[in-house]
């Protein structure tokens, strides 16, 4: 269960941050429907929110996700790939310190997004991508090893359509894994339950269990109508203006 979510406000700013999406530019005042939306949806789920400020300084940092990897044992703060992101973990850092003592930080030359970090259970994925490096995983590895968790990589440095791996796949417990099918096949996935998204709704891979409901972008019946047969309880958000800057809705916050 998840009791807490860390999240911070769009701002201004918000259009200048890094995208290679082809929608045009997110509309602000929907932007910030769109989060307030989402916020409540955390709140309806029962998580207690930590809001942080706009900062004013880092157009994308509204994607909390990709600062730290938070668990139930420690909280691993991430060292983004992006330059213009690396600010941002000094700026979240206090907020995450105020509840976790066990913290690890990953050091140069590692780079790492939560982004690409998908836990599953007492494993973890490792996505191997442009914004996290193999030193950074290795790091990763490392920390999460001394906490009594495993890890494996999976490398998308290949693959043109997504930004992070947690863009690709969603862990929901009870052994499913929800998965593009460009990376079905991957051999890491082998031993797990897979719920195979076509091509045309593999934005809604990035969905998140929490609690009792099924975070889902809005648009893609095929992945709520099977969620929804699994037994799964879909909750479904707009996410269009977010999705113009990469952004899906596990970056949003860190839940935990
Ligand atoms: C970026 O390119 O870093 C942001 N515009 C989007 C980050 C999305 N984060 C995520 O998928 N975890």
């Amino acid at each position: 269960m998840f009791r807490n979510a860390i999240v911070r406000a769009p701002g201004e700013n918000f259009v200048n941050g890094l995208t290679t999406a082809d929608f045009g530019k997110p509309d602000l005042p929907k932007v910030l429907a769109q989060h307030g939306a989402y916020c409540d949806a955390l709140e309806q789920c029962g998580l207690l929110l930590t809001r942080l400020e706009v900062d004013p300084d880092h157009p994308d940092s509204t994607f909390v996700e990709d600062t730290a990897v938070l668990t139930e044992k420690a909280a691993f703060l991430a060292r983004p790939g992006a330059p213009s992101r690396m600010g941002e973990v000094t700026s979240i850092r206090p907020a995450i310190e105020r509840f976790y003592s066990t913290t690890y930080q990953i050091e140069a030359p590692g780079t790492l997004d939560g982004g690409d970090i998908c836990e599953a259970g007492s494993h973890f994925f490792i996505g191997i991508s442009h914004r996290t490096n193999e030193e950074g995983a290795r790091q990763l590895s490392q920390f999460l090893a001394a906490e009594g968790y495993t890890a494996a990589s999976v490398d998308i440095r290949g693959m043109k359509s997504i930004l992070h791996l947690k863009s690709g796949i969603a862990y929901l417990e009870r052994g499913h894994l929800v998965v593009m099918e460009e990376l079905a096949d991957r051999k890491e996935f082998l031993n797990y339950q897979l719920i195979r998204v076509p091509a045309e709704e593999s934005y809604a891979c990035n969905c998140v269990l929490v609690n009792d409901r099924v975070l889902l972008p809005a648009g893609f019946p095929y992945l709520a109508a099977r969620l929804s047969e699994l037994g799964y309880q879909p909750l479904v958000l707009d996410m269009s203006e977010f999705r113009k800057m990469d952004g899906g809705l596990s970056c949003l916050s860190l839940r935990f």
